[in-house]
């Protein structure tokens, strides 16, 4: 993905029509689209491609077994179009160079979540968000997953990780700020319901994009 609105959107409708729409008038903010598990699940795999023929498809599917499985998830996924692929870190690291390796064969980017943005995420995975983003680092990944509900993590997950990539999303319904994420060291902010549930979604994309 080109880095020109830094903004990702996550179209987690249920409407394989509904998304097609939403993507192709919503494509000007955006510089990629995540997909994952809702969509996917109710309108078929089929939508990858499609929304891939819009604008660049993060196929989030939390990737999270064992190595052999997690590579034959990672090659569906970009034999049907995607460009990039999320995982989890905690199954550790055999199963996630699975997911590296996959992700290079096909000139794909892998993704890996630390830290999750909801307040759940606090029990398991802030104690070892460290730990997964240096995983991260070791395997290779493109880049990671980091909260946007908290910022002061994605400032320490950007220490370990250098370069690579943030991706971020909690903005809007979840409560986090774009332009905070962003400050923290946040290279994209992935937004979804504030966008796609709002009466005039272009024109909440807009207010979104002019705030940062
Ligand atoms: P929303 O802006 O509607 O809250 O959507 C956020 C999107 O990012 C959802 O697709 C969610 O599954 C995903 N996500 C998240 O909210 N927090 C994470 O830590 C990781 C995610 O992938």
């Amino acid at each position: 993905m080109k880095k020109e609105t830094r903004l990702i959107l996550a179209l987690d409708v249920t409407s394989g029509e509904r998304a097609l729409s939403l993507a192709a008038s919503l494509r000007p903010y955006f510089d990629a689209i995540k997909i994952g598990y809702p969509l996917i699940l109710a309108a078929g795999l089929g939508v990858v491609k499609e929304i891939a023929s819009i604008a660049p498809v993060i196929a989030d599917l939390k990737v999270a077994d064992i190595p052999n499985t997690n590579r034959l998830i990672c090659q569906a996924a970009f034999k049907a179009g995607a460009s990039g692929v999320i995982a989890q870190a905690f199954p550790g690291k055999d199963s996630l160079l699975a997911c590296a390796e996959s992700a290079a064969e096909n000139g794909a980017d892998l993704y890996v979540v630390t830290e999750m943005s909801h307040p759940g995420a606090e029990l398991f995975m802030a104690p070892q968000a460290e730990r997964m983003a240096r995983l991260a680092v070791e395997v290779g990944a493109a880049g990671v997953v980091a909260p946007a509900t908290r910022p002061e993590r994605i400032r320490l997950i950007r220490s370990i990780i250098g370069e690579r990539t943030i991706i971020s999303p909690g903005v809007g319904a979840q409560g986090g700020s774009a332009g905070a994420a962003l400050q923290a060291g946040a290279d994209y902010i992935i937004v979804g319901r504030s966008i796609y549930g709002a009466e005039d979604p272009e024109g909440a994309a807009e207010r979104l994009l002019s705030s940062i």
